[in-house]
Parts: C-alpha cells; sequence; structure tokens
C-alpha cells in the first residue's frame, strides 16, 4: 500500500555512539515515559528490558522535531513493540495507563526512594522492601544492619538527593585542584561525567586526574584524600570529606584505575541563616575521583564522560562492528591482536571508524 512506499520521515542509525544526542531535545513527554519503566523494570532486575526501553528514549532524543503521530516513526531502530505501544498511548491519550499506574505503585515509589540512599543498589532495597521497609526513615529505627557507605548516606538523605549545581560542582573543583596541586603540583584534573556534557545539574561531580609525566600518578589518590580529609576549610571545618570509600577498596574488574568514591563536604556559599543549625553549614554532595595514568587518559576522558548509554553503545559497536575491545582504559583490536594508542577522543573515534560525538552530543 502507499503508506509503505513513503520514505520514512526521520532516519536515525543504529549505535546511539553514531548518533547526535543533545542534552534539550524535543519528546521529553514521551521520553520521561520511557525512561520510568526502564527504572521500573531495572528495579524488578530486568536489565534487558531495562536497557531496550533505555534505548527507545535514546532514539527519541535525537528526532529534531516532536513526534505527532506513531507513523512518524516507521523505519527507526531500537523502538520494540512494547515501546510503541506506550508512545502511541501518550499521543492518543496525552497519557500511558502502564506508565502512570507504575509511576503510583507501592513498589515502584519504595523502590526509587531506597535506591537513592547513597550505598543501596536494587539488590539490598528489594530485600528491605520485601521485609516490609518502604521509606529511608524506616531504617532509623528497624534492626536493618547498614554499612558505612549506607549509613552516611541515610545520614545526608537530603542532601544527597538534592541536585548539585554546576557552580557546586565548579566549586568542589576548586578545592579538588588545590587538594592536586599541593600533593602533586602539575597534575591536572578534569570534570567529566555529565557536567562534561553540559549539563546544568546532575546527582555527583566525577574529576578525572593525571599528570604528564607517566609514572608519577602512582599512589596519587590516597595522598589527595589524605589532604582533603585532613585539610581545615575557609569557615573551620576539619575536613572536606564526609565519607570516603577509596584507595582500600580493590580496583572493579570494569576498571583497575585508582577510584574513590566520597561524600564531600561543600561549604556553604552564602552565609548561613541565624535559623540554621551549625551542622548544615555544609553540603554533602557525592564526588568521585579517579586517578589515571597519562598514556591511557584519552580513553579515561571517554569512558567517563558517559552517558551510560553512550558508553555502552561505544562497547558494544567496538565488539559487534570492528571486532575490537574498548574499555576506560584501552583499544584492543582483536583481528591484529594489538593494542591501538590514543592520545585524543577524536583519535578513538576515528579508530573505530566513527564521526567525532563531541561531549555535549552524547546525552544517549
Ligand atoms: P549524573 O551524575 O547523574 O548527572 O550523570 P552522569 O552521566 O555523570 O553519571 P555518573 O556520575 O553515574 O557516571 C559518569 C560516567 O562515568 C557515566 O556516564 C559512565 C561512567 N561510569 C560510571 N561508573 C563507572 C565505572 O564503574 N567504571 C567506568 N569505567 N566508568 C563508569
Ligand atoms: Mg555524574
Amino acid at each position: 500500500d502507499k503508506l509503505r512506499l513513503d520514505p520514512p520521515e526521520f532516519t536515525v542509525k543504529n549505535y546511539a555512539c553514531q548518533r547526535r544526542t543533545p542534552l534539550k531535545h524535543n519528546n521529553t513527554h514521551l521520553t520521561h515515559a520511557l525512561e520510568l519503566l526502564a527504572e521500573s523494570a531495572a528495579f524488578g532486575e530486568n536489565e534487558g528490558r531495562s536497557v531496550a526501553f533505555t534505548r527507545a528514549a535514546s532514539v527519541l532524543k535525537t528526532l529534531p522535531r516532536s513526534v505527532q503521530r506513531i507513523e512518524e516513526l516507521r523505519g527507526l531502530p531500537c523502538l520494540g513493540e512494547h515501546s510503541l505501544r506506550v508512545i502511541k498511548e501518550i499521543l492518543e491519550y496525552g497519557a500511558s495507563q502502564e506508565v502512570e499506574s507504575t509511576r503510583q505503585s507501592e513498589q515502584y515509589q519504595a523502590m526509587k526512594a531506597l535506591t537513592g540512599i547513597f550505598g543501596v543498589g536494587v539488590k539490598t532495597a528489594d530485600r528491605w522492601y520485601r521485609e516490609g521497609v518502604r521509606r529511608p526513615s524506616d531504617l532509623m529505627d528497624s534492626e536493618q544492619k547498614l554499612n558505612q557507605a549506607q549509613q552516611a548516606g541515610l545520614q545526608h538523605y537530603k542532601d544527597l538527593n538534592t541536585c548539585v549545581s554546576k557552580a557546586e560542582a565548579d566549586a568542589i573543583g576548586v578545592i579538588v585542584d588545590q587538594a592536586v596541586q599541593a600533593v602533586l603540583p602539575g597534575a591536572q584534573i578534569t570534570l567529566t561525567g555529565g557536567f562534561r556534557r553540559g549539563k546544568e545539574s546532575g546527582h555527583d561531580v566525577d574529576f578525572l586526574i593525571t599528570h604528564p609525566e607517566e609514572g608519577k600518578e602512582e599512589g596519587l589518590m590516597p595522598k589527595v584524600v589524605n589532604w582533603l580529609d585532613t585539610q581545615v576549610g575557609q569557615k573551620g571545618q576539619n575536613s572536606y570529606l564526609e565519607s570516603k570509600d577509596g584507595p582500600a577498596r580493590p580496583p572493579s574488574n570494569m576498571d583497575r584505575f585508582e577510584r574513590c568514591f566520597s561524600i564531600f563536604k561543600l561549604e556553604s556559599q552564602s552565609c548561613s541563616p541565624p535559623e540554621r543549625e551549625k551542622s548544615h553549614q555544609w553540603k554533602a554532595v557525592r564526588v568521585d575521583l579517579v586517578v589515571s595514568p597519562f598514556s591511557q587518559f584519552a580513553f579515561a576522558v571517554l569512558g567517563w564522560t558517559g552517558s551510560k548509554l553512550f558508553e555502552r553503545d561505544l562497547r558494544r559497536y567496538a565488539g559487534q562492528v570492528k571486532n575490537m575491545s574498548l574499555n576506560s582504559h584501552s583499544l584492543f583490536d582483536s583481528h591484529q591482536r594489538c593494542f591501538l594508542r590514543a592520545t585524543s577522543e577524536e583519535e578513538i573515534f576515528s579508530l573505530l571508524g566513527l564521526e567525532y560525538i563531541p561531549a555535549c552530543d552524547r546525552n544517549a
């Protein structure tokens, strides 16, 4: 029939790393709905389903205008039957029943609140949920055993669930740079994660640290952490760190960098009003520090800039299309059986045969 012969409305490449995904796009009403279903699937530990909804949302983020009719989506990749059904319902009725009932459900709300505690993953939250825990406050006077990270997470629940602004990220950057310069002059810090992609707020602040002389970065993390831990701040606070989980921890198999997850004590930018308690003169902010050798720096910047889906698709593309293996340290060519060197992100894209996508367009 005629409809099928019409050219597709949009063309979108298959892998997120092959397309530009800006921060601001035209289909937020649809992507928020699909991302809620992705989140809910992740709460149910159904990763395949979660990634499928995330991919569908990501495709809509790349479209140059807002979708009006379901037919316009013909021929687009990553839009499964379930996602299309949800999109169609929203286009026709303004909302999806499945999305709204999920949003209202006790399980979704409890899992969202409990996984919002720093140090609490889906498995722990789910176990607590089945034992009757619904809110973080339920944990205060319960028998549940909390590890150190979770205790800090619970204690600073409100702060850690308040967005970090770019200005706050920059203020923390100044102090981290001070720490790094104090223990290793000439070392360089780079803001990665969402802020590097142009986000104006985020859930944490991510920094990558390196030194142009290979080897100088060895053993740097404990020194930086120690400086932050013992420094006396301007307002007399005796540490910049409330909690840390880093150097002592064995590196994960996903990456072998020295890494520190911390809760940073950010001194209030303005004078605190008198009704504020002394203890609230600082805001708890999640800060991730990563140290990389200079020779791996380009791979580390690329790997820590995100978004998570962009990273996932970069690795998938490298493996499936190029028979290469990419991580935050290196690129291995399985056909030639050798590592490929690179000193910039541009070079890595080029080695992968990909058009360069700047960080601001990696918001997949
Ligand atoms: P946010 O913080 O919610 O505004 O968003 P992002 O994109 O900054 O996300 P975040 O902070 O969780 O992670 C930053 C990027 O770092 C993320 O896009 C992918 C990467 N990443 C996260 N965890 C790991 C890890 O364990 N290993 C490696 N290599 N990369 C990771
Ligand atoms: Mg981040």
